[in-house]
This record gives structure tokens, sequence and C-alpha cells, in this order.
């Protein structure tokens, strides 16, 4: 997977979508740093997920920016999304790769150098650490420090995706720190002070 150091922005959906939703991620894709949006619902049906991932991913082929689907490799196969993002929880890789054959696949390793070797070995195709920061966006079970992206970069290629509570006070931490990506919702969608657009550009 390549990787372009100035798309270095994961967005993951706000949990809500509202109507100035999709005129917000059009803006927020122009800018053309982002790499990757994730497709995170945790209160809707099925169908919902179906109607607005199909809106979604249109607009992410237009600004070329991957489509990928939260915990559900057979939502992300019936979108024709570019990946899934699997949690500990979630299906396990083996099978995941057999729905997906060589879509994306990305895998939380919470605080883990033995999740994240395991993942690399099932050939994840992105690694991801996490929660860095507070966030109210979900309840974390998990704490990680800037410690394992440097001990992780050292064996491995694999890019390393970094998730919770990002916002423009911590966000350079981490890219010092061998982020490759920076997973980030609520500093883009709930942000009181600046709009989408705005929040995103400050990120620089
Ligand atoms: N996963 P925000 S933290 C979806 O630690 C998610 O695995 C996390 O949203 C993990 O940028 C998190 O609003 C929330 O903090 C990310």
């Amino acid at each position: 997977m390549k990787i372009n150091k100035r798309k270095f922005i994961y967005l993951i959906s706000p949990n809500k979508i509202t109507k100035n939703f999709y005129k917000n991620l059009k803006l927020v894709f122009k800018t053309g740093k982002v790499s990757f949006f994730q497709l995170r619902l945790k209160n809707y049906s099925l169908k919902e997920k179906i109607i607005i991932g199909r809106k979604i991913k249109n607009i992410c082929r237009k600004n070329r920016v991957k489509f990928l689907i939260n915990d559900d490799p057979l939502l992300a196969l019936k979108l024709d999304a570019d990946g899934c993002h699997l949690g500990q929880n979630d299906m396990d890789i083996i099978k995941a790769k057999k729905i997906l054959g060589n879509k994306i696949i990305g895998i939380t390793c919470h605080n883990s150098i033995n999740l994240a070797k395991k993942a690399i070995k099932a050939n994840a195709n992105y690694i991801a650490f996490g929660a860095f920061y507070s966030t109210k966006t979900k309840k974390t079970k998990y704490l990680a420090s800037t410690n394992i992206l440097n001990k992780v970069k050292k064996f491995t290629k694999t890019p390393i995706v970094a998730i919770g509570g990002i916002n423009y006070d911590n966000y350079k931490n981490l890219l010092l720190k061998n982020a490759n990506f920076l997973a980030i919702s609520s500093y883009i969608w709930k942000n009181k002070k600046y709009k989408p657009l705005q929040a995103l550009e400050r990120l620089k």
C-alpha cells in the first residue's frame, strides 16, 4: 500500500449522518488530505447502512479516497467497498480474506505487539493502534502509547494507523512517532469551533 505523506488522514464517519454531511464530506475530500474513509455507524439498520454507504462510495470514488466499512466484511462486499476494518472481536482475518479477496483489510491491535505480529503474519494491509487519547466517540478499553509505534516500525513496513481522541493539539506528535495515518472522527465532525473543512485544513 502506497503512503503519501500529505494524505495522512483516515476519516471515520460521524456517529450520525445529518443532512449537511454529504456536502461537508465533498468539501473535506477536495483538500486532498484524506486517504481513507471508514463507514462506522453503530445505530443504523443494515438497510440504512446500504443506502448511506452507496452514496458515500460514489463520493469516495470521485475523490480517490479508499472506502472502508467498519466490522462487517459482508457489507463491504455488498457495497463493493475498497475494504474493511476489523476489531479483535469481529470476523477473523483469514475468513474475511476469503470474502474480500484482494480488498484492503485493516486490523485493530490496541496496544499490543503480539496482536500486531499476528495481523502482519495474516497479511493485514494496515495495523491500527489506540486509543491514544481520551475520546467520547467510543467506550475504549485500551490505551495506546506512542512507544508502540516506534517499536512496531522497527520490524514491519505494514502501514500504521493511530486512533482515539486525535485533534489539532496532539496530531503532530503521532506523525513524528511513526504513525502513517491518523484515524479521526469527532475532531472533524463534532468540533465546536471549526466546520469540518476548517478543522481538517488545520492539520498540515
Ligand atoms: N476506535 P475520535 S478509538 C472508533 O481505540 C475508535 O480502537 C478506537 O474517534 C480504538 O477521533 C475510536 O472521535 C474513536 O476519538 C475515534
